[in-house]
């Protein structure tokens, strides 16, 4: 896992500003030690275990173990941090302490470790150069594990709604490199690169939501890396559909008829109606009204707005009207309506007599006028139809005369026998 590349004579610029500072630390060290003889670089993966050898430090140098313990020799940091130890029974260079990459350069490249390697008697000093490499141990994460949207069904295509970035602490292909969402049937993602390198992650509306068909999306959003293998995070978006008023009331029936009894007496149900809205609150909040013009039938008739029963208030007569046509309207709080007709038939009852007016009569007749003389013309009525308007005429049978039925009610009193006198 570890390379080294050897560097005779003086040092190689590295590139940093550490390494600049430490530079001219060294260069004023080599002043009181006359030279510096080289410089070794190594490359290693980051959270090597401990105790991991980074290099053959003593044959890399040319170095034999004897002169490592004669010389005292030790890796010198000037202050920092030993990540790195030597072992100088081995002649190796291995890993003392974690280095986590990410904690050390965060997103600075490359990233390594400078340090000296010191020896005594002569004093020699080499340079140490470590490079870190990025190994893929941080997952793509959202600070959120969940957003929620409230969206109208009105909203139009290609609106936008901004979504959570995800952090991957790792570089380059081991960083961030992409997202998806799904399901993907109403919005789809839309990515933006920004200045600073990273992605504005947006989702679109691409298809119309609709409430009365479904009130609420879970959809998941998705943050992948690039590395071997690939990790990934995930966030939830929950999205609530809001209602708008986009459905009209709808009357069950475009007509209803019923039938009442004449002389029914006020507060009669008469029928109930009843329409329905997709909508809801107060989008789908109902109210009846009897929309008729005629006044008679505003007099006669109300509606419940709330529950569509109709009540009759007023008195009803068959002999007047025989079938009233009730025009019923239904409306939603936001306006929109439905219109239906209600057909109220009226059954007769028998609530009239049968009324006899004389048309003409004699005054007097002759005992020996013939059989069939017209005595008196009668006119009999009844309001009522049909069978209880029907009228049967009878007359006592002790006496001579009898009834005839004529045409239209008119009937006629007549002699039935000659009259005897004594
Ligand atoms: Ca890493
Ligand atoms: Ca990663
Ligand atoms: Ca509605
Ligand atoms: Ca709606």
């Amino acid at each position: 896992m570890t390379n080294a590349s050897f560097f005779s004579g003086e040092g190689t610029e590295i590139g940093s500003c550490r390494t600049m500072r430490r530079q001219v630390l060294l260069f004023l060290s080599a002043l009181c030690l006359k030279y510096v003889l080289g410089q070794v670089s190594y490359s290693i993966p980051e959270e090597m275990a401990k105790g991991s050898v980074v290099g053959n430090i003593a044959h890399d140098l040319g170095l034999d173990l004897k002169r490592l313990k004669s010389g005292n020799a030790r890796v010198y940091t000037g202050g920092g941090v030993e990540y790195i130890g030597l072992n100088k029974e081995r002649g190796v260079l291995l890993v003392e302490q974690r280095i986590d990459r990410e904690a050390l350069c965060g997103e600075t490249t490359p990233c390594a470790l400078h340090f000296q390697l010191i020896l005594e008697n002569p004093m020699e000093l080499f340079r140490v150069t470590v490079e870190i490499t990025d190994i893929n141990d941080n997952t793509p994460t959202f600070t959120n594990s969940e957003k929620r949207f409230e969206i109208s069904e009105s909203a139009v295509i290609g609106s936008k709604f901004v979504l959570e970035k995800a952090v991957d602490s790792d570089i380059g292909m081991n960083g961030l490199q992409q997202y998806s969402l799904a399901p993907s049937d109403h919005f789809v993602l839309k990515l933006e690169s920004q200045p600073d390198g990273t992605k504005k992650v947006e989702m679109v509306l691409q298809k119309p939501l609709d409430r009365e068909k479904k009130d609420y999306l879970s959809l998941l959003l998705t943050a992948m890396d690039g590395g071997e293998p690939q990790m990934s995070g995930t966030m939830q978006i929950f999205v609530t559909v809001l209602d708008v008023n986009d459905n009209a009331p709808t009357f069950a029936k475009p007509l209803y008829r019923a039938k009442l009894q004449e002389n029914s007496p006020k507060g009669t149900s008469v029928t109930t109606v009843s329409a329905s809205d997709k909508d809801i609150g107060s989008n789908g909040k109902l109210s009846y009204l009897i929309s008729t013009s005629k006044r008679v039938l505003s007099e006669l008739f109300n509606i419940n707005p709330k529950t569509g029963e109709i009540i009759l208030v007023g008195e009803i007569d068959y002999e007047k009207a025989n079938s009233y046509q009730i025009d019923i309207e239904v409306v939603d709080s936001g306006g929109l309506s439905d219109s239906a007709k209600v057909i109220v038939d009226l059954i007769d009852v028998n609530d009239n007599s049968p009324q006899i007016n004389i048309v003409s009569k004699s005054e007097s007749i002759s005992e020996n006028s013939p059989t069939n003389t017209v005595i008196a013309m009668l006119s009999i009525n009844d309001p009522d139809s049909e069978n209880n308007g029907n009228v049967v005429c009878d007359i006592n049978d002790s006496i001579p005369f009898k009834i005839q039925t004529t045409v239209n009610g008119f009937y006629t009193l007549v002699m039935e026998f000659l009259l005897r006198t004594n």
